[in-house]
């Protein structure tokens, strides 16, 4: 199904402008990872939450416009739980924002920042989003402070804190897990490296590239920016990547010609489905 979004259902009206502090924030949040929700339920949990996974603040107007955008293959179980915890999370937010889920077919080699860049590139189709947020599957935020929006001047990391990493900053340079940038930025930069096959390294070449087109980044406080991970062992297609450091070395070098302005991919299928956009894509494999 390759059909068109409808607009929100709100977008041509003219509601006040959402307040600067969203009153429905709670700040820290417990997690329970006992059992993994079902679609059902979430859907029942968010009955404001539109086709394609899409919501738009009911009573004002949203001061961003947020895509979220998830690398994505065979991790039904934390899939369940980022929708069941990541759609109310969004909505205290009063931001409007719509996730899309990038599905890696096949059994080739994982590739993370190629699927971002397929990502941005689709959710771009659909809407002039304010921000791109790209996000593992399996991090869960620990505090609805952490606000899913940009700043203008700066890419953002998001995921500063995480139970894997004791809660601590593991480097200064560090942008794995969840970055929020605007497409401005994103394309500033070429976007994310599209030769990463495996795990590792790709998330060090993002920072560099932030560094080598001039921005900084941008963090939220330590105590804001908590997640936990969902426990996991490493998946099969996704075995660490040899060549990262060799690949890293020549970021600089690189930059200009891999990324999104050397990014091909056959589209397989674009569904809307209830809580989210499904973009299954064919992203080769290393050669
Ligand atoms: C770290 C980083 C991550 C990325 C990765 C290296 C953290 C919290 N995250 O995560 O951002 O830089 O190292 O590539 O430090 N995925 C699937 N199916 C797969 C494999 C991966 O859906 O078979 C997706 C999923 O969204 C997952 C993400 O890719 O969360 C990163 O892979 P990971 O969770 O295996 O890597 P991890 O935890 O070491
Ligand atoms: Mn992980």
């Amino acid at each position: 199904n390759l059909s068109q979004l409808p607009p929100p259902a709100n977008s041509a009206s003219s509601l006040p402008l959402c307040p600067a502090v969203s009153p429905y924030l709670v700040g820290p949040l417990t997690i329970s990872l006992h059992l993994a929700p079902s679609l059902e339920i979430v859907r029942y949990r968010n009955p404001l939450v539109g086709d394609g996974g899409g919501y738009s603040p009911p009573d004002c107007e949203a001061r961003s416009k947020t895509a979220l955008i998830v690398p994505y293959r065979n991790r039904q179980t934390h899939l369940r739980h980022f929708l069941y915890h990541i759609h109310p999370f969004l909505q205290r937010q009063q931001i409007q924002y719509r996730i899309y889920i990038i599905h890696q077919a096949g059994n080739g080699t994982f590739n993370r920042a190629k699927l971002l860049n397929v990502g941005v590139k689709e959710a771009l189709r659909d809407e002039q989003w304010d921000c791109l947020v790209l996000h593992d599957v399996d991090l869960l935020p620990e505090n609805d402070h952490n606000l899913y929006t940009c700043d203008p001047h700066h890419p953002k990391h998001l995921s500063v804190a995480m139970n894997k990493f004791n809660y601590r900053l593991p480097y200064n340079n560090y942008f794995g897990g969840v970055c929020a940038l605007t497409p401005d930025q994103y394309l500033r930069m070429n976007g994310f490296p599209n030769e990463y096959w495996g795990w590792g390294g790709e998330d060090d070449d993002i920072s560099a590239r932030v560094r080598l087109t001039g921005m900084t980044i941008s963090r939220p406080p330590v105590s804001v920016g908590h997640y936990k991970m969902i426990k996991h062992l490493s998946d099969r297609g996704n075995e660490p990547n040899a060549r990262r450091f060799d690949q890293l070395f020549r970021t600089g070098r690189s930059w200009r010609a891999d990324g999104m302005n050397s990014l091909r991919f056959e589209l397989l299928t674009r569904e809307i489905t209830a809580l989210y956009v499904n973009v299954t894509v064919d992203i080769g494999d290393r050669v």
